[in-house]
Protein backbone atom coordinates (compact mmCIF):
# COMPACT_ATOMS: atom_id res chain seq x y z
CA UNK A 1 0.00 0.00 0.00
CA UNK A 2 1.42 3.39 -0.68
CA UNK A 3 1.93 5.98 1.81
CA UNK A 4 0.19 9.50 1.86
CA UNK A 5 3.24 11.44 1.35
CA UNK A 6 4.93 11.18 -2.06
CA UNK A 7 8.65 12.87 -1.65
CA UNK A 8 10.08 14.10 -4.77
CA UNK A 9 13.28 14.38 -3.40
CA UNK A 10 17.18 13.95 -4.26
CA UNK A 11 19.73 13.79 -1.97
CA UNK A 12 21.11 17.23 -1.84
CA UNK A 13 20.78 19.69 1.33
CA UNK A 14 17.45 20.79 0.39
CA UNK A 15 16.06 17.28 -0.27
CA UNK A 16 17.74 16.18 2.99
CA UNK A 17 16.24 18.46 4.90
CA UNK A 18 12.61 16.58 3.81
CA UNK A 19 13.85 12.99 4.56
CA UNK A 20 14.69 14.20 8.23
CA UNK A 21 11.80 16.06 8.76
CA UNK A 22 9.91 13.14 7.91
CA UNK A 23 11.81 11.01 9.96
CA UNK A 24 11.80 12.91 13.11
CA UNK A 25 7.62 13.28 12.68
CA UNK A 26 7.37 9.29 11.53
CA UNK A 27 5.58 10.32 9.06
CA UNK A 28 5.39 7.24 6.21
CA UNK A 29 6.51 8.16 3.08
CA UNK A 30 7.46 7.29 -0.40
CA UNK A 31 10.26 8.99 -2.40
CA UNK A 32 10.73 9.19 -6.04
CA UNK A 33 13.50 10.75 -7.05
CA UNK A 34 13.89 12.96 -8.99
CA UNK A 35 17.38 13.07 -10.96
CA UNK A 36 18.88 16.57 -11.00
CA UNK A 37 22.07 15.72 -12.47
CA UNK A 38 19.53 14.54 -15.41
CA UNK A 39 17.36 17.50 -15.75
CA UNK A 40 14.12 15.07 -14.22
CA UNK A 41 13.19 18.12 -12.65
CA UNK A 42 11.77 19.57 -16.12
CA UNK A 43 9.46 17.14 -16.52
CA UNK A 44 6.46 18.04 -17.35
CA UNK A 45 4.48 16.17 -14.79
CA UNK A 46 6.99 16.95 -12.04
CA UNK A 47 6.83 21.17 -13.19
CA UNK A 48 2.73 20.47 -12.34
CA UNK A 49 3.62 20.46 -8.60
CA UNK A 50 7.19 22.23 -8.32
CA UNK A 51 6.81 25.07 -11.49
CA UNK A 52 9.82 26.66 -10.45
CA UNK A 53 11.88 23.09 -11.40
CA UNK A 54 13.73 22.15 -8.46
CA UNK A 55 13.34 19.66 -5.87
CA UNK A 56 12.32 19.47 -3.02
CA UNK A 57 8.41 19.05 -3.07
CA UNK A 58 5.37 16.79 -1.67
CA UNK A 59 2.44 15.50 -2.63
CA UNK A 60 -0.09 14.71 0.27
CA UNK A 61 -3.13 12.23 -0.59
CA UNK A 62 -4.71 12.88 2.24
CA UNK A 63 -4.33 16.14 3.76
CA UNK A 64 -6.42 17.62 7.05
CA UNK A 65 -10.42 18.23 6.41
CA UNK A 66 -9.98 22.05 6.50
CA UNK A 67 -8.01 21.43 3.10
CA UNK A 68 -11.12 20.35 1.33
CA UNK A 69 -11.20 17.20 -0.88
CA UNK A 70 -8.42 16.16 -2.74
CA UNK A 71 -4.36 15.73 -2.13
CA UNK A 72 -2.27 18.88 -2.02
CA UNK A 73 1.00 19.67 -3.31
CA UNK A 74 3.98 21.53 -2.05
CA UNK A 75 6.90 23.23 -3.21
CA UNK A 76 9.75 25.01 -1.56
CA UNK A 77 11.24 23.17 1.33
CA UNK A 78 10.07 25.78 4.20
CA UNK A 79 6.76 25.25 3.19
CA UNK A 80 6.89 21.70 3.44
CA UNK A 81 8.69 21.60 6.89
CA UNK A 82 6.09 23.95 8.14
CA UNK A 83 3.10 21.75 6.70
CA UNK A 84 4.68 18.72 7.48
CA UNK A 85 5.20 20.24 11.17
CA UNK A 86 1.57 21.42 11.79
CA UNK A 87 -0.30 18.98 10.13
CA UNK A 88 1.31 15.06 9.63
CA UNK A 89 2.94 15.41 13.08
CA UNK A 90 3.12 11.38 13.73
CA UNK A 91 2.45 9.30 17.28
CA UNK A 92 5.19 10.26 19.82
CA UNK A 93 7.00 12.50 17.58
CA UNK A 94 8.43 15.81 18.46
CA UNK A 95 6.87 18.90 18.49
CA UNK A 96 9.34 20.91 15.38
CA UNK A 97 6.71 24.08 14.98
CA UNK A 98 5.63 25.39 18.54
CA UNK A 99 2.27 26.93 18.25
CA UNK A 100 2.94 29.65 21.02
CA UNK A 101 3.49 32.94 19.05
CA UNK A 102 6.73 33.91 20.85
CA UNK A 103 8.27 30.59 20.03
CA UNK A 104 6.92 30.09 16.22
CA UNK A 105 8.36 33.75 15.73
CA UNK A 106 11.63 32.48 16.50
CA UNK A 107 10.98 29.43 14.57
CA UNK A 108 10.67 31.79 11.33
CA UNK A 109 13.50 33.84 12.53
CA UNK A 110 15.85 30.86 11.58
CA UNK A 111 14.02 29.01 9.09
CA UNK A 112 14.00 32.28 6.72
CA UNK A 113 17.67 33.05 7.50
CA UNK A 114 18.05 29.79 6.22
CA UNK A 115 16.14 29.62 3.15
CA UNK A 116 16.97 33.63 2.16
CA UNK A 117 21.08 33.35 3.57
CA UNK A 118 23.15 30.13 4.39
CA UNK A 119 21.67 28.27 2.03
CA UNK A 120 21.84 30.50 -1.43
CA UNK A 121 25.25 31.84 -0.08
CA UNK A 122 26.66 27.82 0.28
CA UNK A 123 25.02 26.50 -2.84
CA UNK A 124 26.87 29.64 -4.55
CA UNK A 125 30.29 28.38 -2.66
CA UNK A 126 29.76 24.90 -3.57
CA UNK A 127 28.94 26.01 -7.58
CA UNK A 128 32.12 28.41 -7.74
CA UNK A 129 34.71 26.82 -5.67
CA UNK A 130 35.88 24.63 -8.63
CA UNK A 131 35.92 27.15 -10.53
CA UNK A 132 39.02 29.45 -10.62
CA UNK A 133 36.27 32.71 -10.34
CA UNK A 134 38.33 34.02 -7.51
CA UNK A 135 35.77 36.86 -6.97
CA UNK A 136 33.09 34.90 -6.72
CA UNK A 137 34.92 32.04 -4.22
CA UNK A 138 36.22 35.01 -2.37
CA UNK A 139 32.94 36.61 -1.96
CA UNK A 140 30.50 33.69 -1.37
CA UNK A 141 33.20 32.42 1.11
CA UNK A 142 33.10 35.77 3.18
CA UNK A 143 29.79 35.53 3.19
CA UNK A 144 29.41 31.94 4.17
CA UNK A 145 31.72 32.95 7.00
CA UNK A 146 29.65 35.94 8.26
CA UNK A 147 26.41 33.82 8.53
CA UNK A 148 28.64 31.11 10.30
CA UNK A 149 29.87 33.50 12.79
CA UNK A 150 25.65 34.81 12.91
CA UNK A 151 24.97 31.07 13.68
CA UNK A 152 27.73 30.32 15.91
CA UNK A 153 26.90 33.19 18.26
CA UNK A 154 23.17 32.41 18.59
CA UNK A 155 24.50 29.13 19.56
CA UNK A 156 26.78 30.35 21.76
CA UNK A 157 23.53 31.81 24.02
CA UNK A 158 20.87 28.80 23.14
CA UNK A 159 21.10 25.25 22.59
CA UNK A 160 19.31 25.21 19.20
CA UNK A 161 18.46 28.07 16.53
CA UNK A 162 14.93 29.36 17.74
CA UNK A 163 16.09 28.87 21.48
CA UNK A 164 15.76 25.63 23.55
CA UNK A 165 14.01 23.35 21.59
CA UNK A 166 15.10 21.69 18.64
CA UNK A 167 12.87 22.26 15.06
CA UNK A 168 12.55 22.82 11.93
CA UNK A 169 14.93 25.73 12.07
CA UNK A 170 17.87 23.48 12.62
CA UNK A 171 16.84 20.97 10.62
CA UNK A 172 16.98 23.57 7.49
CA UNK A 173 20.70 24.60 8.66
CA UNK A 174 21.84 21.22 9.18
CA UNK A 175 21.68 19.16 5.99
CA UNK A 176 23.49 22.39 4.37
CA UNK A 177 26.31 22.23 6.98
CA UNK A 178 26.76 18.01 6.54
CA UNK A 179 29.80 18.61 3.32
CA UNK A 180 31.11 21.76 5.07
CA UNK A 181 34.69 21.78 5.83
CA UNK A 182 34.21 24.99 7.62
CA UNK A 183 32.79 23.02 10.98
CA UNK A 184 34.57 19.94 10.61
CA UNK A 185 38.29 21.08 11.88
CA UNK A 186 39.25 20.65 15.70
CA UNK A 187 40.13 24.51 15.67
CA UNK A 188 36.78 25.81 13.86
CA UNK A 189 36.50 29.01 13.72
CA UNK A 190 32.67 28.08 14.79
CA UNK A 191 33.00 25.90 17.72
CA UNK A 192 29.21 26.06 18.95
CA UNK A 193 28.30 25.20 15.32
CA UNK A 194 29.99 22.20 15.76
CA UNK A 195 28.78 21.51 18.80
CA UNK A 196 25.31 21.85 17.68
CA UNK A 197 25.75 19.83 14.77
CA UNK A 198 27.49 16.61 16.46
CA UNK A 199 24.32 17.03 18.98
CA UNK A 200 21.68 16.73 16.26
CA UNK A 201 23.92 13.97 14.09
CA UNK A 202 23.32 11.62 16.86
CA UNK A 203 19.53 11.82 17.05
CA UNK A 204 17.97 8.16 15.74
CA UNK A 205 15.55 9.91 13.50
CA UNK A 206 18.78 11.77 11.85
CA UNK A 207 20.75 8.36 11.56
CA UNK A 208 17.49 7.14 9.65
CA UNK A 209 17.43 9.58 7.32
CA UNK A 210 21.02 9.21 6.71
CA UNK A 211 20.70 5.72 5.86
CA UNK A 212 17.87 6.82 3.57
CA UNK A 213 19.44 9.54 1.56
CA UNK A 214 22.84 8.81 2.22
CA UNK A 215 23.53 12.34 4.63
N1 LIG B 1 14.45 27.55 -2.15
C1 LIG B 1 14.34 26.20 -2.63
C2 LIG B 1 15.66 25.76 -3.24
C3 LIG B 1 15.55 24.39 -3.87
C4 LIG B 1 16.80 24.05 -4.67
O1 LIG B 1 17.69 24.90 -4.87
N2 LIG B 1 16.84 22.80 -5.18
C5 LIG B 1 17.96 22.38 -6.01
C6 LIG B 1 18.65 21.17 -5.39
S1 LIG B 1 19.27 21.52 -3.76
C7 LIG B 1 17.43 21.95 -7.36
O2 LIG B 1 16.43 21.27 -7.45
N3 LIG B 1 18.09 22.37 -8.47
C8 LIG B 1 17.71 21.98 -9.80
C9 LIG B 1 17.62 23.16 -10.75
O3 LIG B 1 17.80 24.31 -10.29
O4 LIG B 1 17.37 22.94 -11.93
C10 LIG B 1 13.93 25.28 -1.47
O5 LIG B 1 14.32 25.59 -0.33
O6 LIG B 1 13.19 24.31 -1.71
Amino acid sequence: MSADIQAYLWPTPNGKKIYVTLEELNIPYDVRLVNIGKNEQFDPEFLKISPNNKIPAIVDQNPPKEFGDGPISIFESAAILQYLADYKKGEGAPDLYPKNPRERVKVNEWLYWQIAGLGPMMGQLNHFSPTNIDYAKERYSKETDRLLGVMNKRLGEYNYLAGDKYTIADIASYTWLLNSDKIKAEDTLYPNVKAWFERISERPAVKRAAEKAKL
